[in-house]
């Protein structure tokens, strides 16, 4: 064949295949489960969300804004991603659709708002927002159109000043898991009833800094990061399992540096999360257990504008 027809045939092909992908329903059988990956990283220059393949293949950008763009989480139907964003100037919570197309900014108030996560069937979104003068867990309603209806306050503690944030909805439903710093100066884990905010309770009461809770797919166990090994609060932080009355915490990173913000993938066997163990943070792979972690992703060693230490951070795994 003519290299020209040859070329030719390939490129049709391409196309052929290109539009089959986008026009195909989204996989669900057991194959397709947990294929993607999305994350932060400023590689283009300022903190923007991405998304890769679960093996560290064909990263794409989906936001492309001079302000931060972060906190990416899936819909649990795998086609939206909920983020916070400063691009109309305080933080707010976004959607869009998993190709980066469709944005739209779902909070107005001026105070900061962040840290989504829907709930599993996908009604809702439960966010952090300082709104009531500090920082605390909402949820709402956020159905197409619909964005506040039912807002809800779901915790009120005091002093003003303390913080609630970084909270996971649970795949059951029943719980949002959180960090807060309500009791001294460094942050534990907590549980509060989805619902109303009720019956909450500590998980960890450590002098280190235990944070970013995640769920396990069964809803028993949870994912977090912590500094409890050595002297408190030296920031090197590892990834730990619990169970979801605390009990039972194991350590599954043993690393210098940072190892944080895990998330768990849909079928429960690996924990996608990021890591400052090779000089510069990126995005590593490890299964449910601790063993077999390898690196995802290759940053360089600067950002295009020549600021150093270019970073990919805060996997989250799509839940198809
Ligand atoms: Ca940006
Ligand atoms: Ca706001
Ligand atoms: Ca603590
Ligand atoms: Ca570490």
């Amino acid at each position: 064949m003519p290299r020209a027809t040859l070329t030719l045939v390939m490129l049709v092909s391409y196309l052929a295949l290109g539009s089959g992908n986008a026009l195909r329903p989204r996989p669900v059988s057991a194959q397709g489960l947990g294929s993607k990956i999305a994350f932060v990283s400023n590689r283009d220059g300022n903190p923007e969300i991405y998304v890769m393949d679960a093996n560290g293949a064909n990263m794409m950008r989906l936001t492309n804004n001079r302000a931060s763009d972060g906190a990416p989480t899936w819909s649990p139907d795998g086609t939206q991603i909920a983020f916070a964003s400063s691009r109309d100037g305080n933080r707010d919570i976004y959607i869009m659709n998993a190709d980066g197309s469709g944005q739209v900014r779902l909070t107005t108030h001026e105070a900061n708002d962040g840290g989504p996560s829907w709930s599993p069937d996908g009604s809702m979104i439960a966010f952090d927002s300082g709104r009531s003068g500090s920082s605390q867990v909402w949820r709402t309603n956020v159905d197409a159109g619909n964005w506040g209806s039912n807002l809800t306050q779901l915790t009120n503690d005091h002093p003003l000043g303390r913080v609630n944030n970084f909270l996971a909805w649970s795949p059951n439903g029943l719980w949002i898991a959180f960090e807060a710093d309500r009791d001294r100066d460094d942050p534990e884990i907590y549980l509060a009833n989805a619902v109303d905010g009720t019956n909450q309770q500590r998980l960890t009461f450590t002098r280190a800094l235990d944070e970013v809770p995640e769920w396990t797919p069964d809803s028993k166990q949870i994912v977090y990061s912590t500094d409890r090994d050595g002297e408190p609060q030296n920031g090197n932080y590892e990834i730990y399992i619990m169970n979801v009355d605390g009990s039972d915490k194991r350590r599954l990173t043993a690393a210098p540096g940072q190892d944080s913000n895990p998330s768990v993938s849909p079928d429960g066997t690996r924990i996608v999360f990021d890591s400052s163990r090779d000089g510069v943070t990126e995005i590593y792979v490890m299964n449910i257990d601790g063993t077999n972690q390898v690196r995802l992703t290759t940053s360089g060693s600067r950002a295009p504008d020549g600021q150093r230490g270019v970073s990919n951070s805060n996997p989250s795994w799509s839940p198809y």
